[in-house]
């Protein structure tokens, strides 16, 4: 085996805090160039800690994707907040990221947490291509009182902005250290979190208010044979009436979500794909510690 020279290697984790839909699941897939955590307009997607590992010769760059920081109103989302605070304080180098808007948007003491993080922070001020330089240096200016001792960065994560100067940073800032995953790992989650996922973000797509909050999609079997993966998942809704809209007339609802879930599947594990999804009410899942659980939170 080639010797790669372990005194030069770089290696952490780096960990995307902010508020719901300021755009850090979108930054995590354009750093790996990879689809792999669920974006949507629909604040709340990202539920769980995600990571994301992109690896070179002489660096791997562990990204920690994480829940928009909120109120918890309920248990579930208190485990998507637990996520959070572990990104907090389990990060080598931490990633706030923010929308570009003069005002914060977070309590007292999470900003406590941050300025008390002791690793280097970066305050990402994303969506850049919706402001102008003036109001950027407003954006500046204000968040200035906020931390003052943070890193400031003008990026897009949809349009990849900066983010090849935002990558050759991380790596300067990360110790020398040996990798923590072997070289070829892009993610600590298993290929049926990704069909959940995949799932859940058709339903972010083609419903409407409560619904899409109100599911989770679990894959029953997996199966995977010489030229196919048989999948049979179960999607979870809270009551009788969700469960008839995800279904929809004489079945059009359910049939759009897995012929769309199917495509992206197949995107995603390069290899055809059998997909059987069930429709089945868990009363309250959200709100029941045992459900939780088996649920993954
Ligand atoms: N205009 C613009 N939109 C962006 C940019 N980055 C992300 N978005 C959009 O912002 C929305 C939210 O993006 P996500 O990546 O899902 O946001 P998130 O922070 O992961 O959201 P949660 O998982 O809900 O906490 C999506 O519609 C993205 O396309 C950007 O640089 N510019
Ligand atoms: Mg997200």
């Amino acid at each position: 085996m080639e010797e790669v020279s372990k005194d030069s290697h770089k290696a952490g984790f780096i960990n995307i805090i902010g508020r719901p839909n300021v755009g850090k699941s979108t930054l995590l897939n354009a750093l790996l160039g990879e689809n792999l955590s669920t974006t949507n307009p629909k604040a709340q997607t990202t539920r769980h800690r995600i990571l994301g590992i992109l690896n070179g010769d002489d660096y791997q760059l562990v990204f920690s994707d994480t829940p928009g920081v909120i109120d918890p109103a309920y248990l579930m989302q208190n485990t998507m907040m637990r996520f959070v605070d572990e990104a907090l304080e389990d990060a080598d180098v931490l990633l706030l990221m923010i929308e570009p808007e003069a005002n914060n948007p977070f309590d007292d003491s999470f900003i406590e947490k941050v300025k008390k993080a002791g690793v280097p922070v970066l305050l990402l001020i994303n969506k850049i291509d919706q402001t102008n330089q003036s109001g950027l240096e407003q954006v500046h200016a204000f968040w200035k009182t906020i931390l003052p001792d943070v890193e400031f960065w003008n990026v897009s994560a949809l349009h990849k902005f900066q983010l090849d100067a935002l990558k050759s940073r991380l790596i300067e800032l990360l110790p020398v250290s040996p990798p923590y995953y072997a070289k070829d790992t892009l993610t600590d989650k298993s290929e049926r979190f990704f069909c959940e996922e995949i799932i859940r973000e058709k339903i972010l797509r083609f419903y409407d208010k409560e619904i899409p909050y109100a599911v989770q999609a679990i894959v029953e079997s997996f199966k995977e044979e010489e030229d196919i993966i048989r999948i049979r998942m179960t999607i979870y809704v809270e009551r009788e009436s969700q469960k008839n809209i995800i279904i929809g007339k004489g079945g059009s609802g359910i049939k759009r979500v897995a012929i769309s879930a199917r495509e992206d599947m197949e995107d995603f594990f390069g290899k055809k794909i059998f997909l059987e999804p069930f429709v089945k009410v868990a009363k309250n899942w959200r709100k029941d510690e045992l459900k939780l659980k088996r649920f993954g939170y």
